[in-house]
């Protein structure tokens, strides 16, 4: 296998990785460990959804040809913790009563000859709650406000977007992944925005129904940096100001106190 290397280039594939979860019927909970009240998918999938596929988030795409193996290491009260999974679809679907942190070890084929990447997700089976700030940016001061529920949904959804990205390929993996172009994300919004901690914004406006991943979102989260940069200028401009005022006070009570 050639292990030429094209350098300079740099190469990258977007994916998504998290789960999903619905409340077992009581059909369902006849047939599981009776403390078991969810069931849960978790995986590693292509950004793109299918379309006309409405239960699922993401997964249009197989990624076993660049994936070889994902390795899934769950919560030890478990039987077999580490979940092998070889070939696509990149999930595993279990039953369970609580939530907990996974870690998602990516194997990549030979021809990559790259190292594995390591992902952690925090298994979601509860609703979200509405982000409410930590802190009052004023005070300083922690805000004790117990989180408010948002309405109750069919299931849950909780999925990061991520680029793998390659810096100087492999010939022969660069020829592979230039053979398979990745399905490029829906220009506009179609249905709702997949729920995530860095965007408030998508959790106190959770919809029903099954979110998707589109190009809005990548422009969206710009404008979101650009204003955080913003607004980090503008209270650094405060703060410096407030520490020239009280610098001079300083100085004042030296000289008072010099006299
Ligand atoms: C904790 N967050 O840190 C919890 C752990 C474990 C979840 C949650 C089922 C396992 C089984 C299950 O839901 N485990 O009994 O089959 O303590």
């Amino acid at each position: 296998m050639s292990v030429e290397r094209v350098k300079g280039i740099q190469i990258h594939r977007p994916i998504i990785y998290g789960n999903s979860a619905v409340l077992l019927t009581a059909t369902e909970r006849a047939n599981v460990p009776p403390d078991h009240t969810h069931r849960w998918t978790l995986g590693v999938r292509s950004a793109a959804s299918v379309e006309g596929r409405a239960e699922q988030v993401g997964g249009a795409e197989d990624l076993s040809y660049f994936i070889k193996r994902v390795t899934f290491k769950l919560h030890d009260t478990y039987p077999t913790p580490n979940r092998v999974v070889d070939k696509p679809p990149f999930e595993v679907t279990e039953t369970g009563w609580g939530e907990f942190s996974v870690q998602i070890l990516i194997n990549f084929i030979p021809e990559a000859m790259e190292k594995p990447v390591r992902l952690n997700h925090y298994i979601r089976i509860h609703q979200w709650h509405s982000p409410e700030p930590f802190w009052d940016p004023d005070s300083g001061l922690p805000k004790p406000s117990a989180p408010t529920p948002l309405p109750q949904q069919d299931s849950v959804h909780a999925w990061q977007y991520d680029e793998i990205v390659f810096t100087d390929p492999t010939q022969a993996f660069f020829d592979i992944l230039r053979q398979h172009p990745p399905i490029p994300l829906p220009k506009t919004r179609r249905k709702g925005v997949p729920p995530n901690i860095a965007n408030p914004q998508s959790i106190a406006t959770i919809s029903r129904g099954i979110p998707e991943f589109s190009q809005v979102m990548e422009r969206e989260e710009a404008e979101r940096l650009d204003q955080a940069k913003k607004t980090l200028t503008e209270r650094l401009i405060k703060y410096k100001q407030l520490m020239d005022e009280k610098q001079k006070e300083v100085d004042k009570l030296k000289a008072d106190l010099a006299v």
